[in-house]
């Protein structure tokens, strides 16, 4: 989230696109309650089957499974054609007056700089115009054909009202009653928050369909200030720290990154990630990123990362690819993974193509389960009859199981949605031989060391070089970890020497062994060391700050600065300075949250600026890019190009993309990663004519909660949906068994037949849509259901490899 949850209840409209917060989030659903109740707010739910949330909506339109951005390139077509802009904002604090060169082209859903070979873009073409200086030109009438705000608005412009109707499915009025209710948030006195998750996140162009909807919020003004944002509302507690803590395979602590293979020279990894502001005066908050790579070794390897050593860097590995989860089980399939740690994680049951991931997990040497419950993964190799039927006796993996805790047995931090972190305290001891997920991993770790001690081995450095500093070895407690990634003085930490008189002496504004108070105190020259420089500020020398729980709230807003730590710098709404105008006074006087009080920065939030920053020096608000403006176009970072286009999802209803009905290598993603094989399970519309997806219910959380009795009780059965209409064509009653086949495999299951999904007319094809709740399989004490993921496609988002669960095809009969 940009903002955070009781924040949505500044919100004048709320936007629920891509997620359906009242069945998944139904305890942060409440602000929006709230909005409704005390603010008039309009709640708008965009989604392919009417849910829970669009029962509380004002108003509800239908869409197409995987279609977003061709919609919410309509509502962008719409707002610029209606002159519906917060337009000050617009040229002040995006990018929309910078100029492009003259090699950025698009033609056909293909944008420069395309290799069909490799599915990849050379990004060199979608760069600014630079001065002599190295800085960006702009031209801020925005009038230039090559600024940004034109080659945008012609981009989008294709996409009228009648075209996203024949792709989405929505009906034209619906689509423009939808468009209405968003521009009502234009005006510099009213917000619209955006609520999405998986609707959005999980198509082979997910990361695309969030950045329109962004791209939309900056249009509007709407990003930066209270009840405004991009809301991703997150999904298990503490999937935010994962993230945070840089749990994925190419990412380290605080969103800084591992080095790739052809990086083996330290300082041009440092110098590609230190950014060079593209603006006069702007600060880019990325310029400081040697300081937290170097403050991390040092947390991670104490005085064996040295200024000589380059700070350890060659302990660090250098990856010739992303190892997210589906290439992973792609490795696994092919032999070349052989053993495999399952912590916190069931991926039989979560993730896609159910047959890979059985035969990648059967070629394993061995698998570990570190779990407090019998899963699926762990009896993958055990006979389940229809639920899971495999030949057991030719499977050879040995897997072992290792009982742990689950949250509540154990203290700790969790991050929530809106960054904050909340303190815990166990709430009961763990049953029989469990152990926390810590101890597990501590004694794994020292038992691996010992035998590195003792037989050596091919690069035993890194692991017998990690800092263990904690108390006892076999168990670090979560204050000693949370006061590591907080980060300490090493030796004492100095005010940078006065320019004026570089002689005098300098202010010591920590002192050695003292924690940091900020992520401003940290420095490349091994004095400091942070785990997690995100996280410097949470426990200070004053102690765990997110432990505090005062809710006083002195504006009346929600910003309730003394309850937990939010990061960054308990900063609770990012990129807040956007909330006041280029003279430093709010847009709203009625919600103030970051202004200019004539010497300094302040109000309801931490200023997300230089405190002393005066309005007329111009540093931007959006400190994290070069730019110092938020990126409408963007010239790096995304692989599929620097301008959101609609794709089909890898299975379709459709036979061509009515963006770009003459390009065949337009159809889907092009710059999405298939892996040999997967492309040919891919169904065609012949064989598998409906729309499906996959989705939550709120009686169960994924597949744990069938080990329970009272939510077996309250949703006891598997089953999946259709319209009527669907069911009138097909023979099929309410309650029949059906039977559900992908190009993947199929389910045999209940049918209910609902109102509540309706066919859509998508440029004269009539489009059902098959929906298939996701919880049930084959442990637990509810009773068995097939594993929804039988059915679902291997392929990802083309940034984040997130699997296409939310859009593939399926056909249906009666069983
Ligand atoms: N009770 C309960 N709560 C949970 C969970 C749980 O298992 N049970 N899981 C948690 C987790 S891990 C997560 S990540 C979150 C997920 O939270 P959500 O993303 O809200 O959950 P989903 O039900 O998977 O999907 C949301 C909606 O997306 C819609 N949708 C599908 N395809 C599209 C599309 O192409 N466009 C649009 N606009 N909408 C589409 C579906 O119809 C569905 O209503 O929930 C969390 N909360
Ligand atoms: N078709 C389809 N598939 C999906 C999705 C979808 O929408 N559609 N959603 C995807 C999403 S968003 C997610 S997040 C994944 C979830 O996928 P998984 O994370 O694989 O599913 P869970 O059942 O939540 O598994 C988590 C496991 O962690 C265990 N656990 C709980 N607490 C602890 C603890 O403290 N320590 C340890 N070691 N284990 C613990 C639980 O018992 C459980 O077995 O599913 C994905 N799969
Ligand atoms: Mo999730």
């Amino acid at each position: 989230m940009t903002n955070h949850w009781v924040d949505i209840k500044n919100a004048d409209v709320v936007l629920i696109m891509g997620g359906n917060a009242a069945e998944a989030h139904p305890c942060g659903f409440k602000w929006v309650t709230e909005a409704k109740a005390h603010n008039k707010a309009r709640l708008v739910v965009v989604d392919p089957r009417f849910t829970r949330s669009a029962a509380m909506a004002d108003y509800y339109a239908p869409i197409r499974v995987g279609t977003d951005i061709a919609f919410l390139g309509g509502v962008i077509n719409y707002l610029i054609g209606n002159n519906k802009l917060q337009m000050e904002y617009v040229k002040q604090y995006t990018n929309a007056p910078f100029l492009l060169t003259d090699q950025y082209k698009f033609s056909e859903g293909i944008f420069s700089g395309y290799n069909e070979a490799k599915r990849s873009y050379d990004p060199s073409s979608w760069g600014y115009q630079k001065d002599k200086d190295g800085f960006a030109r702009v031209d801020e009438t925005l009038q230039d054909p090559l600024c940004v705000f034109q080659v945008m608005k012609a981009h989008y412009s294709r996409y009228t009202p009648e075209l996203v109707s024949k792709i989405c499915g929505t009906p034209k009025d619906a689509f423009l009653k939808v468009c209405e209710y968003i521009a009502t948030s234009a005006g510099p006195d009213r917000a619209m928050t955006v609520m999405y998750a998986l609707g959005w996140t999980q198509h082979s162009q997910g990361s695309q369909m969030i950045r329109t909807a962004a791209i939309m919020q900056l249009l509007l003004g709407n990003i930066g200030i209270p009840g405004g944002g991009m809301n991703a509302l997150r999904g298990h507690s503490n999937i935010q720290g994962l993230t945070d803590l840089g749990l994925l395979t190419n990412s380290l602590p605080g969103y800084l990154t591992l080095p790739r293979e052809a990086e083996q020279d330290y300082d041009k990894y440092l110098e590609t990630r230190t950014l060079k502001p593209l603006r006069p005066n702007q600060m880019s908050y990325w310029s400081n990123y040697p300081k937290f790579h170097v403050s991390l070794m040092k947390a991670w390897y104490g005085n064996a990362a040295t200024k000589e050593n380059n700070w350890a860097y060659n302990f660090l590995p250098k990856l010739d690819k992303n190892y997210d989860v589906l290439q992973a089980f792609e490795l696994m399939g092919q032999g070349k993974i052989n053993g495999y740690i399952c912590q916190g994680f069931n991926p039989l049951a979560s993730f896609p193509h159910k047959a890979k991931i059985n035969a990648g997990l059967a070629k394993l040497k061995f698998l570990i389960v570190i779990d407090p419950l019998a899963t699926e993964t762990a009896d993958f190799w055990k006979n389940y009859g229809v639920y899971n039927d495999v030949k057991t006796a030719e499977i050879k993996t040995e897997v072992f199981r290792l009982p742990s805790t689950c949250f509540a047995e154990e203290d700790g931090s969790l991050t929530n949605s809106g960054r904050w972190l909340q303190w815990h305290w166990k709430g009961a001891n763990p049953p029989g031989e469990a152990r926390t997920d810590v101890d597990i991993m501590a004694e794994l770790f020292q038992r691996i060391k010992a035998l590195y001690v003792k037989d050596g081995g091919a690069y035993p450095d890194p692991i017998l070089a990690l800092t263990w500093p904690y108390r006892i070895a076999r168990s670090p407690s979560a204050e000693e970890l949370a006061m590591e990634y907080n980060g300490k003085a090493i030796t004492d930490v100095l005010a940078p020497p006065n320019p004026k008189d570089p002689k005098a002496p300098q202010a010591v504004l920590a002192q050695a062994g003292q924690q940091l108070a900020g992520f401003g105190l940290l420095r490349d020259d091994g004095s400091t060391a942070a785990g997690c420089w995100i996280y410097t500020g949470c426990w200070t020398q004053a102690g765990n700050q997110m432990a505090r729980r005062d809710n006083a709230d002195p504006f009346g807003i929600g910003q309730t600065l003394n309850w937990a730590w939010s990061w960054p710098a308990n900063r609770r709404i990012l990129y807040n300075r956007a909330s006041s105008d280029q003279s430093g006074k709010p847009w709203n006087a009625k919600r103030k949250l970051v202004f200019w009080n004539g010497k300094a920065w302040g109000g309801s939030d931490v200023p997300d600026m230089r405190p002393d920053a005066a309005p007329d020096e111009h540093v931007q608000p959006f400190i994290m890019t070069a730019e110092g403006v938020a990126r409408l176009f963007a010239p790096t970072g995304m692989a599929e190009g620097p301008l959101p286009e609609h794709y089909e999802p890898f299975e379709s209803p459709m036979t061509v993309n009515l963006m770009s009905p003459n390009n065949p290598k337009a159809f889907a993603n092009p710059a999405a990663r298939v892996f040999k094989g997967d492309m040919e399970a891919f169904g065609k519309p012949k064989d598998f004519p409906y729309a499906a997806t996959t989705y939550r219910l709120t009686e169960h959380f994924h597949y744990w909660t069938k080990h329970v009795e009272s939510n077996a009780i309250t949703q006891p059965q598997q089953f999946v949906e259709i319209g009527e209409d669907l069911a009138k064509e097909k023979g099929i009653a309410h309650g029949d068994k059906v039977k559900v086949r992908s190009n993947r495999g199929e389910i045999i299951t209940v049918c209910v037949v609902t109102k509540r999904i309706k066919a859509l007319d998508c440029n004269g094809t009539k489009v059902h849509t098959v929906g298939i709740p996701n919880h049930w399989g084959f442990k637990g004490v509810a009773k068995m259901g097939y594993l929804a993921n039988v059915l679902t496609p291997f392929v990802g988002d083309a940034n984040t490899q997130t699997p296409e669960y939310k859009a593939f095809t399926v056909n249906i009969e009666k069983a």
